[in-house]
C-alpha cells in the first residue's frame, strides 16, 4: 500500500481554495438578488479565446437593444478591444481587467453592477474570460451560463472540458460554417454535449453569416 500523507501547507491551500469558493458563492447569491430585485436578467457567456464569444454577443445586442435595455460586461485579462467594439453599439460597458486572472468572480462582477443603472437593462450580458476551465468555479449570479464553443476548436472539444459544459444551461456550437473545412461534425458535438447534459439547449451558429442567433436571442428572452 502507499501511503500519503499532505503536508501541512497542502491542507491550508485547499482550506484557502474552499473558502475562495465559498466566498464567492455567497457574493454571486448576493449578485443574483440584486438583479432579481430589478428585474435583470444576467447572462455568463464563457469559452476559448476566439471562439465567438464577442461577436455573438455584438449581434445579440444588435438584435435586442431596440427592444429592451442591454448592458454588456467585459471580462479581459489586460485589453479592451472587445469593450471597445461592443460600444460602438451604444449600450452601457463595463471593461473588467483582470489583470491576468483566468477568470471573472463574483467581486468583480458585483463592482460593475454598481457602476451602471441596473433598472435600466432587461439584460446584462457577461463575457467571461476566455478559458475552458477556471470559469467554470466561479458562479457570476447570473440566471443562465453560456458556453460558447467553435468547430475550428476541434472535434474534442467538449469531451475534455466536461466541467464547463455540465454547470452551462446553453451551448453555441459556433462558426457551423466552417465545419467542412475543419472536418468537424456538428452533429458529433451536439450529440458530446446531450450525452454529459441531455436537457441542455444545444443551438448551432454561423455568427458570420447570422445563422441561429434568432434561436439563441429567443431562448434569452424565454428565461
Ligand atoms: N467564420 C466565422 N468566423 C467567426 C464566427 N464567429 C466569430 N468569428 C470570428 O472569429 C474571431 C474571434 O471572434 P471573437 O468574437 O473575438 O471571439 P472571442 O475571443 O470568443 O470573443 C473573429 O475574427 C470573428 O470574426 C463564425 O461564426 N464564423
Ligand atoms: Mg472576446
Amino acid at each position: 500500500m502507499i501511503k500519503l500523507e499532505a503536508q501541512p501547507d497542502e491542507i491550508y491551500d485547499i482550506e484557502l481554495e474552499h473558502s475562495l469558493l465559498e466566498a464567492n458563492e455567497k457574493l454571486a447569491r448576493q449578485n443574483r438578488a440584486l438583479l432579481d430585485e430589478h428585474g435583470t436578467t444576467a447572462i455568463d457567456f464563457m469559452g476559448a479565446i476566439g471562439s465567438g464569444k464577442t461577436t455573438l454577443i455584438t449581434k445579440l445586442v444588435e438584435k435586442l437593444k431596440n427592444q429592451c435595455g442591454v448592458a454588456v460586461f467585459n471580462g479581459d485579462a489586460t485589453t479592451s478591444e472587445d469593450a471597445d467594439q461592443i460600444e460602438k453599439l451604444g449600450v452601457p460597458v463595463v471593461q473588467i481587467a483582470t489583470i491576468n486572472g483566468c477568470h471573472l468572480d463574483a467581486n468583480l462582477v458585483g463592482k460593475g453592477l454598481r457602476k451602471i443603472d441596473i433598472s435600466k437593462a432587461k439584460f446584462i450580458f457577461i463575457e467571461n474570460i476566455g478559458n475552458l476551465i477556471c470559469p467554470a468555479e466561479f458562479p457570476l449570479g447570473s440566471k443562465a451560463r453560456v458556453v460558447v464553443v467553435s468547430v475550428t476548436e476541434g472535434p474534442w472539444m467538449v469531451r475534455k472540458h466536461p466541467h464547463m459544459f455540465l454547470g452551462a444551461q446553453i451551448v453555441v456550437i459556433n462558426k457551423i460554417d466552417l465545419a467542412d473545412a475543419m472536418g468537424v461534425s456538428v452533429e458529433a458535438l451536439i450529440n458530446d454535449v446531450h450525452t454529459l447534459k441531455p436537457d441542455i439547449t444545444v443551438i448551432p451558429t454561423s455568427c458570420k453569416n447570422g445563422t441561429g442567433v434568432d434561436a439563441v436571442a429567443q431562448t434569452l428572452l424565454a428565461i
